[in-house]
């Protein structure tokens, strides 16, 4: 089976739009980026608001390879202020390192999607926060940070969902870790798993600060092209059904309409080019749809080698599976034996790839 004549049979919007030149790409990006705020995520939310990091105390880490403390960021707005707490595990390593900020389902360190003590012991340093704890993950439009930005919990069609909230906490902690010597500031990298893989991604769509982007197995409105999405996949129906609250309202016109969608996930992907893109999919996974994922990497790939990013992406015309890596590119991806999980296994590869690619 070809990937390529299955692309073709999707009609899919362009995205370079003849796009030839890095500034000329600036421009369309972030022409890109306003569209998918306006359309599907609602926008970064800005709002006058003061915010203090404190830090807390420092505790010895892995035997005393690393660091590990918390820092308090808290959000103060005329309307009441909102505290979430990051976890920083730093290596000892006496030079500056790359990190990962990773959006997890979870606060602890370490944690059953964040191997931490490894992640250390191979170099990076490792910041990381609970979603949850920044805004739950429901319809509520009263709670934490959505609290701030909603004077009265209710939003209009194109103000921002949970997913921008989220992204919005990721930029703030890449505020405080953009003042941190011990961190090596031009590689520095986003990763989030699911409904938090759609998360990095937008986050580094809209913050150029990221330098690498780790979304695995992110799915329907993360890597995973909307149109032909499989029978056993999620579509958009039944994520603007179960979770319409990541998204902007707007977005459930295109309901039973995808054709009309001006644009497809391939247009999310590139708005990390130039930079470092990895997607990564599990074999049993089919709701987030690997194939879908692994054809979004495909298409999007043109935009990088337009810009001289080559190779953009290395991955064959054949759909992979099983433990396939391709890592060559300026655009990463893996399949997994297994099931929807953030795994050592997936941190491995990154961490491959992170160190290979690091200053590139
Ligand atoms: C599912 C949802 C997916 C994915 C997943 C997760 O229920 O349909 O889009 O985000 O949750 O976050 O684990």
């Amino acid at each position: 089976m070809s990937v390529r004549n299955d692309i073709g049979k999707l009609h899919l919007p362009e995205v370079l739009d003849g796009v030839t030149s890095a500034a000329d790409w600036e421009v369309r990006r972030q022409e890109i980026v306003a569209l998918l705020a306006q359309e599907e995520y609602g926008p970064i939310p800005d709002f006058p608001c003061e915010i203090t990091y404190e830090v807390g105390p420092n505790e010895r880490y892995g035997g005393g390879s690393a660091d590990y403390y918390q820092v308090t960021i808290t959000v103060t707005t005329p309307r009441g202020s909102h505290a979430f707490p990051l976890s920083c595990v730093i290596p000892r390593a006496g030079r500056p390192c790359p990190a990962f900020v990773h959006v997890n389902f979870r606060g602890g360190v370490p944690d059953s999607y964040m191997p931490s003590e490894e992640i250390s012991d191979n170099g990076f340093a490792c910041f990381s926060f609970c979603y949850n704890d920044v805004t739950m993950d429901n319809a509520d439009f009263t709670d934490g940070l959505a609290g701030l930005v909603y004077p009265d919990g209710v939003r209009g069609p194109h103000d921002p969902g949970k997913i921008s909230l989220w992204a919005w906490a990721a930029m703030r902690a890449m505020d405080y870790i953009a003042t941190l010597p011990a961190i090596d500031q031009k590689n520095i990298g986003i990763i989030g798993h699911s409904r938090l893989g759609k998360t990095a991604i937008w986050t580094a769509a809209n913050d150029l600060r990221y330098s690498f982007v780790f979304a695995n197995q992110s799915g329907c409105c993360g890597a995973a092209l909307t149109r032909g999405a499989p029978e056993d996949a999620e579509h958009i129906d039944q994520i603007c059904k179960t979770f319409p609250y990541w998204l902007c309202e707007n977005y459930k016109k295109y309901v039973g309409h995808i054709e009309e969608l001006p644009f497809d996930q391939h247009w999310l992907l590139a708005t990390i080019a130039p930079r470092r893109l990895y997607v990564s999919s599990a074999e049993e996974d089919r709701w987030t749809g690997p194939d879908s994922q692994y054809r979004a990497c495909v298409e999007t790939a043109k935009v990088w080698e337009a810009l001289g990013c080559v190779p953009g992406f290395t991955g064959p015309d054949a759909y992979p599976g099983g433990n396939d890596a391709f890592q060559e590119g300026y655009i990463a991806y893996h399949s997994r034996t297994g099931d929807h999980f953030l795994s050592r296994r997936d941190w491995l590869q990154f961490m491959k790839y992170f160190k290979k690619y690091r200053n590139q």
